[in-house]
C-alpha cells in the first residue's frame, strides 16, 4: 500500500468482505516497510490494521505471509490483530482445492532485491536496526524500501520476475497443486496450465486486485 487513497480502498475492500469471507490470505508486503520493536508500535497503517482486526474478530480467518518488505513479525501483530499464523510459503486447502500460496520474492534473482532480502533478513542488521530511533529507523528504512520497489517497477526486472513465477507455478501444479498464489511482482495475472491455475494478486497500489477462491474455483478479482 502507498498513498492514503490506495489505503483507503483496500480499507473499503476490508469492510466489504466482513461477514462473506471464511479467509484472508494477505501474501506479503502489505507495508512498504514494517518493523516490530520491543516497546514501540509504529505509526503505520493504522486504520488498517484496526479494520483486519474488526475482520478477524467478525470470524474470518486472516493469514499473514512475509514479503520482503515487512518481515520483521515478532508475535505482536498476530496477537493485536488476532492473525491465525505467518507463513513465509505455506500449502493449504482452501474450498477443497491444493492452494500454494507465498509472496514470491524468493523467485527474485535481481541483484537489488536479493541484496535488500538478505539484509533484511539479518538478525544481527535487526538487532542494530533496532537500536535506531524509530522516527529515524523507520524513515531509512522506508527510503530503501521505496527504492527497491522503484526497481521492480522498472519493466525489465518485472517481467524477468514475472516469467520465473510462471515457470515455478508450472512446476508447482504439474506437482499435484491446484491453484498457485503469488505477488511481488506487481503485474496482476492468471494463466491455466491444464486443470492448474496461475494467479498473481498484483497490488493495492495501482491494480487493487486480488485472488478469491469461492465454490472450489480460483479467480482474479479486481476492486
Ligand atoms: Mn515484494
Amino acid at each position: 500500500m502507498g498513498t492514503p487513497l490506495a489505503e483507503m480502498r483496500f480499507g473499503d475492500f476490508l469492510l466489504g468482505i466482513k461477514g462473506r469471507a471464511k479467509g484472508l490470505y494477505v501474501l506479503g508486503d502489505l507495508f512498504e516497510f514494517w518493523f516490530e520493536y520491543r516497546r514501540v508500535v509504529p505509526k503505520i497503517g493504522f486504520e488498517i490494521l484496526a479494520r483486519m482486526r474488526d475482520l478477524a474478530e467478525s470470524g474470518t480467518k486472516i493469514f499473514l505471509f512475509r514479503g520482503n518488505h515487512d518481515i520483521w513479525f515478532k508475535g505482536w501483530l498476530e496477537q493485536g490483530l488476532k492473525v491465525e499464523a505467518v507463513f513465509d510459503e505455506q500449502e493449504m486447502v482452501i474450498d477443497g482445492l491444493r492452494v500454494y500460496l507465498a509472496h514470491g520474492d524468493a523467485l527474485d534473482q535481481g541483484f537489488v532485491p536479493r541484496l535488500f532480502r538478505s539484509l533484511m533478513r539479518s538478525s544481527i542488521n535487526g538487532f542494530l536496526f533496532s537500536c535506531l530511533h524509530p522516527d529515524i529507523g523507520i524513515s531509512l528504512a522506508r527510503r530503501i524500501a521505496i527504492r527497491s520497489r522503484r526497481g521492480m517497477e522498472e519493466r525489465g526486472a518485472a517481467l524477468k520476475v514475472q516469467a520465473a513465477m510462471v515457470e515455478f507455478a508450472r512446476e508447482k501444479l504439474a506437482g499435484g497443486c491446484d491453484v498457485v498464489m503469488l505477488g511481488h511482482s506487481h503485474i496482476p495475472e492468471m494463466r491455466r496450465f491444464g486443470a492448474g491455475v496461475y494467479i498473481n494478486t498484483g497490488d493495492w497500489m495501482k491494480s487493487f486486485t486480488y485472488g478469491m477462491i469461492r465454490d472450489g474455483k480460483a479467480t482474479l478479482e479486481y476492486f
